[in-house]
């Protein structure tokens, strides 16, 4: 994704502007100290036209969020559903990555940050595959970071909030300095958390494994949540628990998920080989499921989808 090949309008507090109009003045408050929130969603081209996944719940965690900073997003739910849905429409795109954000603007210098505006912003892009065109097929190389992932009432991690993504950057340059894709980060426990930007799932024996969605310093992913109901629907058993870092280098199959990610499969961690060193037959079992759902193949029974036009 080039941003400056990026054309077409942007929904800014509730107005469509041009791409290149969305401007910020330099001593607003989410420059200095990182004040933002934001979402990652995907709209999906389907048979049945574009469908966005699962908007709702984005929009859900999007305001609580905020909210968990102590701040109140001028727009209700049904305004922010809204302007996702009309954001692709104004754009007539069949396909997109939706990036809504909230940020404090400018008025005032200081840690507090309460008299800054809160700003909100929801752009769609082109974005391809995460880790690259291959990565969902043939898997990616990845190693444990050396950082690791904030310890419980420190930084929130519940919050998708925009500073600690600072955090994500360290684990993801690290990664990619020493040629790997991306980053597996250990919580302040010494228990593995997740990719700089992806939930992690291990699978042994059968079995699925993955972080807890509370006390184990993860965002609570919502393809991790579409996973774990894809894996019922299959008959696969999930265990949310704590994962010490050595299941990773003896687990069959271990995949990533996320919106921007998707379900991308781990052939390597710290130069092992996980399993066969190739996409597992689980991971492609749930990956098939998770895009036969999107391609409305099958039938779309939780409701995850909403279609655009
Ligand atoms: N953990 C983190 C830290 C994270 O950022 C994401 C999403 C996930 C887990 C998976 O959550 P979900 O998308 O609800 O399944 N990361 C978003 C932003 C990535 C970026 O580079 O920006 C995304 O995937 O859209």
């Amino acid at each position: 994704m080039d941003p400056r090949d990026e054309k077409g309008k942007m929904w800014y507090n509730g107005k469509f502007i041009d791409w290149w109009d969305a401007k910020i003045h330099v001593m607003s408050h989410a420059l200095h100290y990182g004040t933002s929130f934001f979402e990652g969603i995907r709209c999906y081209e389907t048979p049945k036209g574009a469908a966005i996944f699962r908007l709702q719940d984005h929009t859900k965690r999007f305001i609580n969020s905020a909210k968990i900073y102590r701040t109140e997003i001028p727009f209700s739910e049904e305004e922010i559903n809204n302007a996702c849905i009309e954001v692709i429409k104004e754009n007539n795109l069949k396909s997109a990555y939706i990036r809504p954000l909230a940020f404090r603007g400018y008025h005032s210098l200081g840690v507090d940050p309460t008299k800054c505006p809160v700003e909100v912003i929801v752009a769609v892009l082109n974005w391809g595959k995460y880790l690259g065109e291959e990565a969902l097929s043939q898997g990616v190389d990845v190693r444990i970071s050396s950082w690791n992932r904030m310890r419980a009432n420190t930084m929130p991690t519940l919050a998708k909030a925009g500073g600690t993504y600072m955090n994500s950057q360290l684990i993801k340059m690290e990664a990619m300095a020493d040629n790997y894709s991306e980053g597996i980060s250990i919580d302040a426990n010494g228990f593995v958390c997740e990719g700089s930007g992806e939930n992690i799932f291990v699978i042994r024996d059968g079995v699925l494994h993955t972080p807890p969605q509370y006390g184990a310093s993860i965002l609570p992913g919502l393809t991790r949540d579409s996973v774990i109901h894809i894996c019922n629907d299959l008959d696969l058993e999930v265990k949310e628990t704590l994962i010490p870092r050595e299941l990773l280098y003896i687990a069959d199959e271990i995949f990533f998920t996320g919106t921007a990610a998707e379900l991308t499969p781990i052939r390597s961690i710290d130069h092992m080989t996980i399993g066969a060193g190739k996409r597992g037959p689980i991971t492609e079992k749930i990956q098939k499921r998770f895009f036969e759902i999107i391609d409305s193949k099958v039938k779309d029974k939780h409701n995850w989808l909403t279609f655009v036009y």
